[in-house]
């Protein structure tokens, strides 16, 4: 419990805090994207295939390059828990190219079955792509009330060149953006900051368990270029368990050496 001590409910209530004033003096337009979305997941039971009004499919998800595929078809029972994946902890992640998915918080099969699964530290991901977006789910137990960290390289730099981010998203919200907090890396220390725009988290809110969420993050926010090479510098951190399994954290539980970072890969 030495990470899980780290965000004490003092901690916690800091960080509320100054997600707060962060959302009040509008320093990102995450938070309110995220609190459409979870209108609209509410009000539908998140069944609505075109993603409501915050969703991803209905503001220029759904690609229109040939061969692509088209938005998930959203339909059948809302799942709790991604299924489960063969022993796949190594890096790295070769997102599959999928369906697009209605990210509102609520997991389909049938939006994440495409997915590339992956056990990572103790959450059970599903990671896929369309033509301009990252998608990943995830699914676990809480475990400490603290923040999952998805910690995210997009030069893969050994060394820390100003473009690091860190998403956290509790393990017990209250909140369906999972009580976000941003962080970005300041000259090898991570810090509370803002994470590029376009990122949208969400989960049922009212602490939900299993924790799950759906996450989208726009290839700008993470340097990709459709049609073009790169792997993306990736790393979880929570509870105390990490992915990729040899990644060097600090003793507040932080990634402290990006070069032991895992990857992303795909054909973006
Ligand atoms: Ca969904
Ligand atoms: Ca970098």
């Amino acid at each position: 419990m030495t990470i899980g001590g780290g965000w004490s409910g003092l901690s916690r209530f800091a960080l509320a805090i100054a997600v707060g004033l962060c959302a009040s003096a509008g320093c990102g337009d995450s938070s309110s994207t995220g609190g459409g979305g979870a209108g609209a997941a509410s009000s539908t039971g998140g069944t609505d295939a075109t993603g409501g009004a915050g969703g991803m499919a209905s503001s220029g998800g759904a690609p229109s390059t040939g061969g692509a595929p088209g938005e998930c078809p959203g339909e059948g029972a809302e799942i709790t828990t991604l299924s489960a994946c063969a022993d796949q902890t190594a890096s790295p992640i070769a997102a599959a190219l999928g369906c697009v998915p209605a990210v509102d918080g609520t997991l389909h099969e049938d939006e994440w079955s495409d997915g590339s699964c992956e056990l990572a530290g103790d959450m059970t991901l599903s990671v896929k792509h369309d033509a301009d977006t990252l998608y990943i789910a995830a699914s676990g137990q809480p475990s400490c009330g603290c923040p999952m960290f998805f910690y995210f390289d997009p030069t893969m730099g050994t060394s820390p060149d100003g473009d690091e981010f860190a998403i956290g998203l509790f393990d017990d919200p209250f909140n369906p953006d999972g009580d976000r907090v941003d962080q970005v890396n300041s000259g090898g220390a991570w810090v509370n900051g803002e994470a590029p725009p376009g990122i949208v988290t969400l989960c049922p809110g009212n602490q939900p368990s299993p924790i799950r969420y759906e996450i989208s993050i726009p290839y700008s926010a993470l340097g990709l270029v459709a049609g073009q090479e790169g792997d993306i510098g990736f790393a979880l951190v929570h509870a105390g368990a990490v992915w990729p399994g040899g990644l060097s954290v600090d003793q507040g539980g932080q990634p402290d050496d990006l070069s032991t970072f895992g990857a992303i890969t795909g054909s973006w």
